[in-house]
């Protein structure tokens, strides 16, 4: 029995010396040293053995294990060393490999020079809840429940109320929802600019998303006038785009003004000479406004008849659009890296 063990112990060896990883280290140590192994079979097989002679195979096969264990945690170490130094081995004549770096999306990139613009007008730039009552989005509008004009506006709703007069939630149709929210808070005179998604059940096409930004820009003291918008906008449209912006005044209905404006501005990606785009018209409506109706400033709890106040609301996807001469807004939230790459 103990040349059997002894060649045990070198045939262990041997097959130790031909391994190179460490999978093959851990199946070999098993076979030899586990529960099962070949010198746990060998050890039960010692009560088969003389009495007087059991003491000394059973120290033999203790003192082969050992040494199977140590040659065994050496293979280890070398099989480490060894992998770590052909990890650190590095071709320099590989081609390198591009880096992309992130950037902003265009829409943020607007977004920020907007906010810029209207704080030097003496804006306040605040943000507002997505998720919105149908309070602040209809009623305080003076669109109250079955107004016909909240079907231009029909959105997703969410199976819930609020504790806000027990109205419904909905995903907000325009960022006019902060005009009675900011109002309700405040007392003139207010300046305010508030920039958001907003989102709506709509038919997409080249100028039209489900998921829209705007630009709420309102205005309240006791003597802000029409022609306080018009200058407003006209500055703010200048500033953007770097240059004079023709624009085009129509009248336009909004149950939340009176009187209500539409202007469209002249289509940058034809420069007015007709495309898919601006449906051959050469014009691109990019905002509705008008003047603060005296129900909305019912709804804020203000006075009746003491302040006046022009409100508008500007689709930032176009002004992105008109731009950068992106011929479909829905390229904007496509998520396409080969059209945002371009920025
Ligand atoms: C409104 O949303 C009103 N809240 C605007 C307003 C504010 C009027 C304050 C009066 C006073 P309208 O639905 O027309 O109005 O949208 C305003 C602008 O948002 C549009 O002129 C257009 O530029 C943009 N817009 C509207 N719908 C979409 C859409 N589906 N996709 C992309 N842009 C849109």
């Amino acid at each position: 029995m103990e040349e059997e063990i002894k060649k045990i112990k070198e045939k262990a060896i041997e097959e130790i010396s031909q391994i190179s990883d460490l999978l093959s280290l851990e199946n070999l140590k098993r076979k030899y040293l586990g529960r099962k192994g070949l010198l746990r079979e060998i050890l039960q097989k010692i009560t088969q053995l003389p009495e007087k002679e059991r003491p000394k195979i059973g120290k033999l096969i203790n003192q082969i294990k050992t040494d199977l264990e140590k040659i065994i945690e050496e293979k280890k170490t070398s099989i480490y060393s060894l992998e770590s130094k052909v990890e650190k081995i590095f071709d320099f004549t590989l081609p390198p490999q591009k880096i992309f770096f992130g950037h902003l999306h265009p829409i943020t990139q607007v977004k920020n020079e907007v906010t810029e613009i209207f704080q030097s007008m003496g804006f306040e730039v605040l943000e507002g809840p997505e998720v919105e009552t149908d309070w602040y989005n209809f009623e305080a509008l003076n669109m109250p429940i079955e107004h016909p004009a909240r079907d231009v506006w029909d959105t997703f709703y969410i199976n819930q109320k609020s504790k806000i007069k027990n109205s419904k939630l909905l995903l907000r149709t325009h960022t006019s929802n902060m005009q009675v929210r900011v109002m309700e808070k405040r007392k003139p005179p207010l300046r305010i600019c508030v920039i958001g998604k907003c989102f709506r059940h709509e038919a997409t096409d080249q100028t039209h998303e489900h998921t829209l930004y705007q630009i709420e820009g309102f205005a309240v003291d006791e003597k802000i006038s029409l022609a306080n918008l018009i200058y407003t906008i006209k500055n703010f449209l200048n500033a953007l785009y770097k240059k004079e912006i023709k624009i085009r005044i129509r009248p336009g209905y909004f149950p939340f003004v009176e009187p209500g404006i539409e202007i469209d501005m002249r289509c940058e990606n034809c420069q007015g000479r007709g495309c898919s785009v601006c449906k051959n018209s050469g014009w691109i409506e990019i905002l509705g406004a008008g003047m603060i109706h005296p129900k909305v400033f019912e709804s804020a709890g203000y006075p009746k008849g003491k302040y006046t106040g022009f409100a508008f609301g500007v689709g930032l996807d176009r002004l992105v659009m008109m731009l950068y001469k992106i011929d479909d807004i829905r390229w904007l939230h496509s998520g396409d890296l080969r059209f945002i790459h371009q920025f």
